[in-house]
């Protein structure tokens, strides 16, 4: 990697299930990835992250993992994965796998030989005794599941913890033989020419203790693997081992990370991590946990947004990924505005801080899905939750909009392609619901329009990536209004303002943003003395 490779770098998540269908099983696959190359190259990304592609009995689509050095037969062989590295390469392009390392698949043969009694299996798990019959602590769980399922027979009064669903047993990284296990599993890849890795929860992997913890609304026993010691020493481990060797980077996915915790994981001289996902901006809607929404203030995003652009020497920027709802559809406008919101956003993402990391279907304004039933939605955490919401007495009808506004399938949908059947993902049933808009909301529609929004990300991309300032410039926030954020980027003392309406209503322009200048690039054509619904402007300050 070159020295910059933080700086220089724009991510393109891919879910594989839902790019594109080659061999009509209405599931993607890796066949369809490398047959969009060169539309994936024209956006001027130079990594892909693909979410999971290992063999997995599909419990939490992929995030637990029956056999990390495969490839999921109804995404292809490993051939397909060599011919998808080798020619992404020949395209500047990285391939970075996603790591879930905290826990396996219940069917992965290490938790079948501990099922089995081999000792050195069971070791690799985390397996209790009941106290008095009951579960060994007072933990919560992701999924809105009980995390302790016994172990084997009832009768034994084992447990074994799943801070997920209880096909992902959690893994014991007390134990050496487990990291020695994970080295191999890097090392596997690396050498097949990976580029990095995406940790799933890599904060959350060494647990302290198994003590009850401190009753909490949500997660309670949280203080206890929450960024431990025992996680920084694996991280420091892996990358000596694994990542330095190879010249390859992580990013960590660190839930309920605060910007002490994601400093100790990703400053440089810690050798951990190269940089994190941190959860605070996506979580300016919500009352405690995300199921329960509050109306966003823009500028409680934009305050957040501030203090992490400050706070860290470098990390990762995102509005958009497998787990969240489309950004557009939850803070901005799916309707009127679509087109001018994703613009915006594409503006705020590629202007800010760090690397940016662009979600499947953001590039041209994919919004959430339009579910009209449970039986529509197929992620397990939203159907574990629609159940507790049942089980907690709330009405049907609230029940079924908390599931319809946040499920993490809203951004699972499969890539719009084009206006046509199945929107030119399969040629046969998707394994989930194509949002109808696809007949307006598509990649080939976009592909006909100059100004359209998928024009207009890739012109910031390629902006982001030419310009000195967008790259490596300081951060600082010159306007946090009710609608309007404003911030400039400075670099070898030149001066870059990013000024935008986060709201569907047009915004004066402050005073104190009347900067003079010369516009670089906007979403919308023609002057105005306000700043128009969801309006983004780039100036250059002399
Ligand atoms: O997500 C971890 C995680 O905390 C999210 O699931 C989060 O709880 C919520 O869904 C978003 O607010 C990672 C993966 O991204 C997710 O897809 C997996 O389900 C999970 O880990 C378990 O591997």
């Amino acid at each position: 990697m070159g020295k910059n490779y933080k700086n220089d770098t724009v991510v393109y998540q891919i879910y594989p299930r839902s790019y594109l269908d080659t061999d009509g099983d209405g599931y993607g696959d890796l066949k369809g990835i490398i047959s969009k190359l060169d539309y994936i190259a024209s956006l001027g990304v130079n990594v892909i992250w693909l979410s999971p592609i290992y063999k997995s009995p599909d419990d939490d689509n992929g995030y637990d993992i029956s056999d990390y050095k495969s490839i999921q037969p109804r995404f292809g062989t490993m051939d397909d994965f060599d011919t998808l590295v080798s020619e992404a390469k020949k395209r500047g392009i990285g391939i970075m796998m996603d790591l879930v390392i905290n826990h396996t698949s219940d069917e992965h043969e290490w938790f079948r030989r501990a099922l089995a009694g081999e000792e050195k299996y069971r070791n690799y798990y985390i397996i209790e005794k009941g106290k008095n019959g009951k579960i060994p602590n007072n933990w919560g769980n992701f999924f809105a599941e009980c995390p302790w399922t016994p172990f084997g027979d009832e009768k034994n009064g084992e447990y074994y913890l799943h801070l997920f669903s209880k096909k992902q047993p959690d893994l014991n990284w007390h134990n050496p033989e487990v990291l020695e296990e994970v080295k191999d599993i890097l090392n596997f890849w690396l050498e097949r020419g990976v580029c990095g890795f995406r940790c799933d929860v890599i904060n959350v992997i060494y647990k302290n203790t198994l003590a009850d913890g401190k009753r909490r609304p949500i997660l309670t026993g949280q203080e206890h693997y929450l960024s431990t010691e025992g996680c920084h020493d694996i991280l420091r481990k892996l990358r000596e081992s694994c990542l330095e060797p190879h010249g390859a980077w992580a990013v960590g996915e660190t839930v309920f990370v605060d910007v002490q915790r994601a400093k100790d994981l990703c400053d440089e001289s810690r050798g951990e991590l190269d940089m994190v996902f941190s959860f605070e901006h996506m979580e300016c809607d919500q009352i405690i946990v995300k199921w329960f929404k509050t109306k966003l203030r823009p500028k409680k995003l934009m305050r957040t947004l501030s203090k992490w652009q400050t706070a860290l020497d470098w990390s990762s920027v995102y509005f958009e990924n497998h787990d969240q709802p489309r950004f557009i559809s939850r803070f901005c406008d799916s309707k009127e505005y679509r087109a001018e919101a994703s613009k915006m956003v594409a503006g705020l993402l590629l202007t800010l801080r760090g690397t940016p990391f662009i979600y499947e279907g953001q590039e041209i304004g994919m919004t959430n899905g339009d579910f009209k039933n449970l039986f529509e939605v197929e992620d397990i955490e939203s159907h574990n939750v629609y159940k507790m919401a049942k089980s907690l007495g709330l009405p049907k009808g609230y029940r079924w909009r908390m599931i319809q506004r946040t499920s993490r399938d809203n951004a699972r949908t499969p890539m719009q392609w084009t206006a046509g059947e199945k929107a030119g993902f399969s040629s046969s049933e998707p394994w989930l619901k194509i949002n109808a808009n696809h007949t307006e909301v598509n990649v080939e529609n976009e592909q006909n329009q100059q100004n359209g929004v998928l024009a207009f990300w890739q012109t910031m991309v390629s902006l982001r990536k030419e310009n000195e300032v967008l790259k490596n410039g300081s951060f600082t926030s010159l306007y946090e209004g009710k609608s309007v954020y404003a911030y400039q980027r400075e670099y070898e003392g030149k001066r870059l303002v990013s000024i935008m309406n986060m709201c569907s209503k047009a915004a004066k322009i402050p005073s104190s943003l009347a900067l003079g200048g010369k516009l670089i690039i906007s979403n919308y054509d023609g002057e105005s003395d306000k700043l128009r619904p969801f309006e983004f402007r780039l100036i250059e300050l002399d």
